[in-house]
């Protein structure tokens, strides 16, 4: 991974990325939502298609000169719609914020009534929060995960969508570790008149890979990032059925954004042309089998794992039980320092501020393209335990790091593309 000519125009950036790949390189990338993309994929996204405007969609554009985009896009559009079996998909927005605007722009009047899960519980931003336009623009209610069980609870949710009476009901989390039954909420938003968003964000790869039901056929809307498990370029995706397709196209341009990152949308084409072969399926199944593996690692040490345990790529735990006196900031700071990169997190019933929560999320999905398998993630687990049980405990921290560098030599990062499953 060189960068010749930053480092002969820029010396400052191009040691700023070095640097990067070095992190990368010789640390843990836990955040769930983060991956390791393709060499390929970020040649894509590094190509001289930054450079062109292409507004509007193939074929119909504002600009001359966009018969390369346009052949990138419908590539892109083509294989999401085999990956996911959408009917029509927008490969456009810049994220999964911007995709899920799309949908809302499509669908809602500001001050329309929006039905989502709690931040807290395992939300997003963008599903309603007040600190994020969908709070400002439209009326919010949100829903909670069962306190008892960490699971989502379907009865309740029916219950309050018949009370509140939503425009929309938006399913889909960051920080839930279930198998989300798609069809259910469908059934309530069904019975209640509401469209049904079903942002997919972190499970993209796992739908795709057949591992996880799939809302795309159930939900009337599908968003998704294209970054996280499903391993491509950085950005957001929109599927919805062909009724929908132009207003959601209409709603990301010219409704929310402008010329599309093409460069991008060239990343996305690349990941899921990888995403379509039979390895990316291997993959997928090790990234649920690691994340359990982690979660009965975790258990076993002493930890409790939110919900019991995982379905998906991810593992939540509420530190309050075992740890009443570190919170996830303590947690997350010192396993930094022994070179485990995860995120302090909110969990359900917080009763700490979301700048310093009670909890931990770690996902697999990144250990799993560097290699790693379940044994690993059990021994992961063990030195997580290690350093948040010790977090002020400068030796032990230090043990730790000298363990995680003999993990990260023996599973090499961008030194070997036969990481990447190889397109035929
Ligand atoms: N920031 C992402 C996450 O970590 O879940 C979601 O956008």
């Amino acid at each position: 991974m060189e960068y010749p000519h930053v480092h002969e125009t820029d010396p400052d950036v191009a040691a700023a990325l070095d640097a990067e790949v070095d992190r990368q390189r010789d640390t843990l990338a836990m955040i769930a939502s983060e991956n390791h993309v393709s060499p390929a994929v970020m040649e894509a996204q590094g190509s001289t298609l930054t450079n062109k405007y292409a507004e509007g969609y193939p074929g119909a554009r504002y600009y001359a000169g966009c018969e390369n985009a346009d052949e990138v896009e419908e590539l892109a559009v083509e294989r999401a719609e085999t990956l996911w079996g959408a009917d029509h998909v927008n490969v456009q927005p810049h994220s999964g914020t911007q995709a899920n605007q799309a949908v809302y722009f499509a669908t809602l009047e500001p001050g329309d009534k929006i039905l989502s899960l709690d931040l807290n519980h395992g939300g997003h931003l963008s599903h309603g929060h007040a600190a994020n336009f969908t709070g400002q623009l439209y009326d919010v209610e949100q829903y909670e995960v069962d306190p008892e069980t960490g699971y989502l609870d379907y009865e309740g949710l029916r219950d309050h969508a018949e009370s509140f009476d939503p425009d929309m009901i938006v399913s889909g989390y960051s920080a839930y570790p279930r198998e989300v039954e798609f069809s259910r909420i469908q059934e309530t938003a069904d019975a209640v008149d509401a469209y049904h968003l079903a942002d997919m964000a972190h499970i993209t790869g796992l739908v795709a890979a057949g591992v996880h039901e799939s809302p795309v056929g159930e939900a009337d809307f599908v968003t998704g990032s294209t970054h996280k498990t499903i391993r491509a370029g950085r950005g957001g995706i929109v599927m919805c059925d062909e009724e929908h397709a132009d207003d959601v196209d209409a709603a990301v341009f010219p409704g929310g954004q402008g010329g599309p990152l093409m460069h991008n949308v060239a990343g996305k084409a690349v990941g899921f042309r990888e995403a379509l072969q039979p390895a990316f399926r291997e993959y997928a199944e090790q990234v649920v089998a690691n994340a359990r593996a982690l979660a009965d690692s975790f258990a076993e040490q002493g930890f409790e794992v939110v919900s019991g345990g995982t379905d998906t790529h991810l593992v939540l735990v509420d530190l309050r039980e075992s740890h009443p006196d570190v919170t996830g900031g303590d947690a997350e700071d010192a396993l930094t320092e022994a070179g485990i990169v995860l995120n302090a997190n909110t969990v359900p019933g917080e009763t700490r501020s979301p700048f310093d929560p009670s909890g931990i999320r770690a996902g697999t999905a990144a250990l799993t393209t560097r290699g790693f398998g379940e044994a690993q993630l059990r021994e992961v687990g063990e030195l997580i335990y290690r350093v948040v049980d010790a977090h002020d405990d400068e030796s032990v921290i230090a043990d730790v790091r000298e363990r995680v560098a003999e993990l990260t030599d023996e599973f090499p990062l961008y030194e070997d593309d036969e990481q990447f499953p190889t397109p035929e």
